[in-house]
């Protein structure tokens, strides 16, 4: 038996301009390093990219009908960097701002809260060229700036904002594993990116406080709960690394200013650590978040790692079950399966309990409330020839991780909304359109389709679960 979840509760979906809008080059939109970077090959699935996606751009009334329909109470989209300011700093590109102000409108004629991300990875090219992006310090005024347009042109509208998206995931792939733009692989670098993304994180809360004073943001962070394999006490010490590498050097350095002590102390050791200028650690304390966004999709465990072993890295991007290797770092800690847990076709396990430990920990180290700003299953849909998708694994995911949240609201965590990733089928970054996420199926051309949006059998659920105020 289970509360029903509060009457405001903002039941969502949730979109990234890059893997939606399409129009890559259209209405003075400058290149963002994701419009680059698909086009290199090898580097994304089948050489698949974001020119089309699912052409949200041309289709945003019937796409916003789509969710009216629904039933859903807020939408989580981004804005492309590049369509404002198409060198990344200068003019102003109106017509870019004018697509998200019809967006925005269409939302809030419909009752639907507009959940803004400010930066979900479509970095503009010309400042990757220019001086490395997130290398340099110079990207934190250029981003204030841009940021601080979004304000001034939608503070009366918008109430809830994401600052940075997963930072964590993002430049992990941008700068250890090589599989995000600029595919570096070199971790002092990485670390030194992720100070400077902190820095520039800080300084657009901080200006959010004058221009949206009745707003709240925050960063939507990638939230893996660590488990340890074993109670053997080398597990358990690679369980502490691992939550203090991969979660609170984000979290902490987010929400209390400061890095974790024991991993700022390794980086020291071997160089790696960033260079932290006077100033910095104020700046972090004064740019604190309101509210944290959560992206939950599975949980991760972790075993002791012995000196002398290999960094290993890999992300699965075929859907072959069992074919992602252990990765983790020699000395500190490596993921190995969980035999408790099934998982999906990209080895990624299916842990709604995982969910309900994540919101508590977050909840009691930082004392904030939280937002699920991406959970979903990624599966291969299949259109059946009445022209139906049954997607009955994706709402049993969904239905356990509801669960998960309405046992973490009981256990004290205060949870404003659950954004599902995603609203329509996406680009999955680096899996393609074969990964599909959306409540909505999106027949593409590259099948012989035609962008025909189709409801799948999640979308009627989801849809009772909202009319039904989450009694699930
Ligand atoms: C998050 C991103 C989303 C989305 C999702 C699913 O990392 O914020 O943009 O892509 O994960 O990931 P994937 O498409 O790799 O399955």
């Amino acid at each position: 038996k289970f509360n029903d979840f509060p009457a405001d509760f903002l039941w969502g979906a949730a979109s990234a301009a890059y893997q939606v809008e399409g129009a890559w080059n259209e209405d003075g939109k400058g290149p963002s390093v994701w419009d680059l970077f698909t086009k290199l090959p090898g580097k994304t699935f089948e050489g698949s990219n974001g020119d089309v996606a699912v052409d949200h751009y041309h289709r945003v009334e019937e796409d916003v009908a789509l969710m009216a329909e629904m039933g859903l109470k807020a939408y989580r989209f981004s804005v492309s960097w590049p369509r404002i300011f198409p060198s990344g700093r200068g003019e102003v590109n109106e017509a870019g701002l004018a697509f998200y102000e019809r967006l925005i409108d269409a939302l809030l004629a419909h009752g639907i809260e507009p959940v803004l991300t400010l930066y979900h990875w479509d970095l503009p090219q010309a400042l990757q060229d220019e001086y490395g992006g997130w290398e340099d310090r110079r990207i934190i005024d250029d981003f204030e700036h841009y940021c601080v347009t979004l304000y001034q042109r939608f503070a009366g509208k918008v109430k809830y904002w994401v600052s940075l998206n997963e930072q964590n995931y993002n430049l992990t792939n941008a700068y250890q594993l090589g599989t995000h733009p600029p595919a570096v692989q070199d971790r002092k670098r990485f670390f030194a990116a992720n100070h400077i993304a902190f820095l520039a994180n800080a300084r657009v809360i901080k200006a959010f406080r004058q221009h949206v004073p009745n707003g709240l943001i925050g960063p939507s962070f990638a939230y893996s709960p660590a488990y340890p394999a074993s109670c053997a006490p080398s597990d358990m010490l690679a369980f502490e690394n691992a939550e203090e590498f991969t979660n609170l050097w984000w979290l902490d350095a987010y929400c209390f200013g400061r890095y974790p002590q024991a991993a700022l102390a390794y980086l020291r050791e071997t160089g790696e650590a960033p260079e932290i200028l006077p100033g910095d650690l104020e700046l972090l304390r004064e740019g604190t978040p309101d509210y944290i966004g959560v992206n939950y999709y599975y949980t991760l465990t972790f075993t002791d790692n012995p000196l002398g072993g290999q960094t290993m890295q890999r992300i699965n991007t075929t859907g072959q079950k069992g074919t992602t290797p252990s990765s983790g770092v020699p000395g500190l800690y490596k993921t190995t399966p969980n035999p408790h847990l099934e998982t999906s076709n990209w080895d990624w396990a299916i842990d709604p309990t995982g969910m309900r430990i994540a919101l508590r920990r977050l909840s009691s180290r930082y004392g904030l409330p939280l937002m699920i700003t991406e959970n979903g299953l990624g599966e291969f849909d299949k259109l059946t020839a009445d022209g139906r998708v049954q997607d009955d694994y994706r709402i049993a995911y969904l239905h356990s991780h509801l669960k998960a949240c309405q046992e973490a609201m009981q256990d004290g965590v205060e949870l404003i909304g659950y954004c599902a990733w995603s609203f329509t089928d996406i680009l999955s970054w680096l899996n393609g359109y074969q990964k599909r996420y959306g409540f909505v199926y999106v027949e593409r051309d590259e099948q012989g389709g035609s962008l025909r949006r189709i409801k799948k059998e999640s979308f009627h659920w989801y849809s009772q679960v909202i009319a039904s105020g989450g009694k699930t």
